[in-house]
């Protein structure tokens, strides 16, 4: 069942107040956020067309399954669709459907001093909290959404067991770091030929172009690299692949442009006939290829300014078969580096500091690369991506086993 949206509504939607308004507001970057009537509309109709499909969705399933099949669960993820939760639990309760309804933010949950800066955060609020449980990434995200809904709403909250009373009902909160199906990484490792020359030390950064994702920092800190430690010089290339990424909204084509001329420059400063200091690719490339970039690299750069979890900085560590392995180079502002504690924590805002930390990483001892990656292989190898379906499901009290049992909380 799919849902159908005029073309200059989605514009207004999806360009507009999602990309144009939410990521960067929930990004903490509050000066590049529009805060436009007309762009709000359009998200609260298709907020509203996407909840109406859903009824429909229930209906067929109450009339298709037998009584004792269960609960329906609506499992609604991202920021695009904040405000349906409340109109499916209205309507859905109205025509004495049963539904579970469970929600999850694969971006940051800002601080309520940047969310209250949006003209219509208590919508935002009230419409997450039309679920049963709401999870995000890390427990500081959980916090920042807890404190809001106190705040702006007035609810009664219990931070320590991160509940939140709405509307005569508990809705939960949870901290569910996302992950990735670790061993098809590994497997794809395995198999991936060889495509970085050898002789060559490779500091790779993989990423969408995004403002968030610390880019512009990052070639900044290399170009510091280059200056301060010379015997880095026709040694060390800085591979970054860059997937274009909203490409009709304005902030992204500036940012392609200033990346294009950054690389330029560095580039003309420090080439020599036999190596240049950064490859740039800009465009999508293959999970082969990717793994293999993963896999050979000799550092692996995840320093964005903002990030919701970072799935690249999982992958690289899953691909990291080689013995002795890389190094994981992460920003404290990534939920993953919450997480993976093993890796070097490098503050991209913090431009010497961080050409010292990939100086760190290009030079640490053999033994060290070895005893973290070990750690952080293990933690995302059991951590594994359908190790948090499951934690999600169990936190909503449907896990069905293989015996079908419901398996609780
Ligand atoms: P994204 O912001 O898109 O996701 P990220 O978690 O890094 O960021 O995922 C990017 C994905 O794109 C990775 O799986 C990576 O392999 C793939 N990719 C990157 N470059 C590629 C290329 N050149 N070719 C092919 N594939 C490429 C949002 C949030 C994150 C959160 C995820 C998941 O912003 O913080 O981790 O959702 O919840």
């Amino acid at each position: 069942m799919s849902v159908h949206i005029d073309p200059k509504i989605f514009d207004s939607y999806y360009n507009g107040c999602c990309n144009g308004t939410f990521w960067p507001l929930f990004h903490s970057m509050p000066d590049r956020a529009m805060f436009c009537a007309e762009h709000w509309r359009a998200y609260v109709q298709v907020n509203q067309e996407f909840a109406e499909k859903t009824i429909k969705a229930l209906e067929i399933l109450a009339k298709e399954e037998p009584a004792d099949s269960g609960t329906p669960l609506v499992w609604i993820h991202d920021y695009h669709l904040m405000l349906a939760a409340n109109t499916i639990r209205n309507i859905a309760e109205e025509r004495n459907l049963k539904f579970k309804l469970g929600f999850f933010l694969h971006i940051p949950f800002p601080p309520w001093d940047i969310f209250r800066l949006f003209p219509w955060s208590d919508e935002i609020l009230q419409g997450m909290l039309g679920c049963d449980m709401v999870g995000f990434h890390i427990e500081d995200y959980c916090l920042n959404f807890v404190d809001c809904c106190q705040r702006r709403l007035g609810c009664r909250v219990d931070r320590k067991n991160l509940l939140v009373e709405h509307g005569g009902r508990t809705v939960r909160i949870r901290p569910l770091p996302i992950a990735i199906p670790y061993e098809r990484f590994v497997q794809l490792a395995k198999a991936a030929p060889r495509v970085i020359d050898s002789k060559q030390k490779i500091v790779l950064g993989v990423d969408r172009l995004d403002y968030t994702k610390g880019l512009v920092h990052r070639l900044k800190a290399f170009e510091t690299l280059l200056e301060k430690h010379p015997e880095h010089r026709e040694k060390v290339t800085l591979l970054q692949i860059a997937v274009p990424s909203r490409t009709d909204v304005k902030e992204y084509q500036d940012l392609k442009e200033e990346m294009d001329q950054l690389v330029g420059r560095i580039n003309g400063r420090f080439t020599t006939p036999n190596w240049s200091p950064i490859r740039y690719i800009y465009g999508c490339i293959s999970q082969d290829e990717l793994a293999s970039f993963y896999r050979d690299a000799a550092v692996a750069l995840v320093t964005p300014l903002r990030d919701g979890m970072n799935l690249v900085a999982k992958e690289f560590v899953a691909c990291q078969i080689n013995s002795p392995p890389g190094v994981l180079v992460v920003s404290p502002f990534a939920g993953a580096g919450e997480m993976m504690h093993e890796a070097l924590i490098s503050n991209p805002y913090e431009i010497d500091a961080a050409a010292e930390v990939i100086h760190r990483a290009l030079t640490m001892p053999e033994d060290e690369r070895t005893l973290r990656m070990n750690y952080l292989r293990k933690r995302e190898k059991v951590h594994d991506v359908n190790y948090w379906m499951r934690s999600f499901l169990k936190a909503m009290g449907t896990l069905i086993t293989e015996d079908g049992d419901d398996v609780l909380p």
